[in-house]
């Protein structure tokens, strides 16, 4: 678990920036989790008390059933944008949160826009330029960040916002037990009382897409393991998130402490990892496994990534450096020896 944070936000500082504007985009980062979708409502809800008007947008696609059903039952309203329609939205101000400009993991066009507001929590990218800028790696989610800018304005809670954050705070931190601080579990409580239970319930078990299950069946076919090490290259997926989902699956079986999975899609390989050691950095062992072939980050205990791939064929040329890699890094004393969890088929 994490202890508090080094930066005091300057809530006066942001409100001079998103007031003295017209008109906000929110970029959120692609394919988007629930803590960057309940982070960018939070900032839209704040936008509006002082008087901006504002759109939260995104590329890639809500991959994961559970946030499909949080953005429909909740009603958020996010734009899924082409890259290439940017420069049609007219506005004055931008901002990201959960991510930062020219990490890769967004559409935000760094090169040629002003950022004006950048709030998040994964470490700060060295040439990061913004009017505004709230980095705090040590809080667990950047929902809370956004929490706290909240309440400093005095903007009153709504059951649906309460609802998007409650989930982003649990989703992000596995229920509070995965890298949090005590600001994320005190945000938590406080929104308690206005969360809407039943919809709360209805996103954390939603009904599930057929090519889920065949991705899953897929994917336990090529785990493998030793004795404390668990890697599984899917392949083909059905969207980028399972791997991610996957990934917390698996770390998750008994004496397995790193995990990483990847997957096949469209055009890219996606890659992630979880450790069960808080005192891991997972970013680190990210960056090297991706070391010249992509682009990828993290935090602690987690990190995920991508590289450009063009076939399956390419993709199993990368799993087998990446595992070679993954191993190498772990800084194990003794030789790791991966083999198939399911020996046969039949069993
Ligand atoms: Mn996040």
């Amino acid at each position: 678990m994490k202890s508090g944070s080094s930066i005091l936000p300057d809530h006066e500082k942001l409100r001079n920036v998103i007031a003295s504007g017209k008109r906000l985009v929110i970029f959120l980062h692609d394919n988007p989790d629930p803590d960057a979708l309940a982070a960018g409502w939070i900032l839209q809800h704040i936008g509006q008390h002082l008087g901006i008007r504002s759109q939260i947008v995104y590329s890639g696609r809500l991959g994961r059933a559970e946030n499909r059903t949080m953005v429909k039952l909740l009603k958020i309203p996010v734009r899924c944008l082409h890259e290439k329609h940017i420069r049609y939205l007219k506005n004055d101000r931008y901002a990201l949160v959960d991510t930062q400009p020219g990490t890769g993991n967004n559409i935000f066009p760094h090169r040629d826009l002003n950022c004006h507001i950048v709030i998040d929590h994964h470490p700060r990218q060295p040439a990061l330029k913004a009017n505004y800028c709230d980095i705090r790696p040590d809080v667990g989610s950047c929902t809370t960040m956004l929490l706290d800018y909240q309440q400093h304005f005095g903007i009153p809670m709504n059951s649906n916002l309460a609802t998007a954050a409650a989930y982003a705070i649990v989703s992000e931190t596995q229920d509070l037990d995965r890298e949090n601080t005590k600001a994320d579990r005190k945000a938590y409580v406080r929104l308690f009382p206005h969360v809407h239970l039943r919809a709360l319930g209805r996103i954390r078990h939603p009904v599930h897409e057929r090519d889920y299950y065949r991705t899953i069946a897929r994917a336990m076919r090529h785990v493998m393991v030793s004795k404390n090490t668990c890697v599984c290259h899917v392949g083909q997926v059905h969207t980028p998130e399972v791997v991610a989902e996957f990934a917390d699956f698996l770390v998750a079986m008994e004496r397995i402490n790193w995990c990483l999975v990847s997957g096949f899609h469209q055009g890219n390989m996606v890659i992630s990892i979880r450790t069960t050691n808080a005192r891991a950095d997972a970013e680190r062992v990210m960056k090297r496994i991706l070391l010249k072939l992509g682009q990828g980050g993290g935090h602690g205990m987690i990190g995920g990534g991508a590289i450009l791939c063009k076939d399956l064929n390419r993709y199993d040329l990368l799993a087998e450096q990446i595992t070679k890699r993954f191993l190498k890094h772990l800084s194990r004393s003794q030789t790791t020896h991966l083999r198939p969890l399911i020996e046969n088929d039949r069993n």
